[in-house]
């Protein structure tokens, strides 16, 4: 009996693009944001009680200039592991650049008390350790693989 799922060649090509559309947005969830460029500069806006951008992704070795602003009182800019305390006034832009050698994850908290949520103003900087990312590579070859079977069993058909 044949199999009614790959029925016509139009059903198959559409559900390889969507495997492959899946799988390379799964990995694209694993490259740096601001990955490509040894030296930027990352602009952060305080506010009670978050930081936007909230979860800062580099790779180890880039060299990050961090130019903090608050959208209303002051804040506190400190990084757990690197050696970074800013005051952050409201008008005035903070500014520490870091070389981001240390890989892993650091906190990123307030070191200001400005309010009932402060202890929970937390944002989180990653450091992606420099060398081949096997997950990233992984991703990659599962798309492959995918295209791969699911280009057999549509070939299968005609
Ligand atoms: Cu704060």
């Amino acid at each position: 009996m044949k199999h009614k799922i790959f029925y016509n060649k139009k059903l198959g090509l559409i559900i390889i693009i969507s495997l492959l559309m899946v799988s390379i947005w799964i990995s694209s969830l694993m490259i740096p944001i601001y990955g490509g460029s040894d030296s930027y500069t990352i602009e952060v806006k305080a506010r009670r009680f978050a930081y936007e951008p909230d979860r800062i992704i580099v790779n180890q070795g880039d060299r990050i200039t961090f130019k903090v602003t608050t959208l209303d009182i002051t804040h506190g800019f400190y990084i757990d592991g690197y050696d970074v305390d800013l005051l952050v006034e409201p008008g005035k832009e903070s500014v520490v650049t870091i070389v981001a050698d240390k890989p892993g994850k650091f906190k990123i908290r307030c070191s200001v008390t400005c309010g009932y949520m402060h202890p929970f103003m937390v944002g989180e900087l990653v450091v992606v350790e420099n060398g081949i990312n096997i997950v990233f590579v992984l991703s990659i070859l599962i798309a492959l693989l995918t295209a791969l079977v699911s280009m057999y069993y549509v070939w299968k058909r005609w």
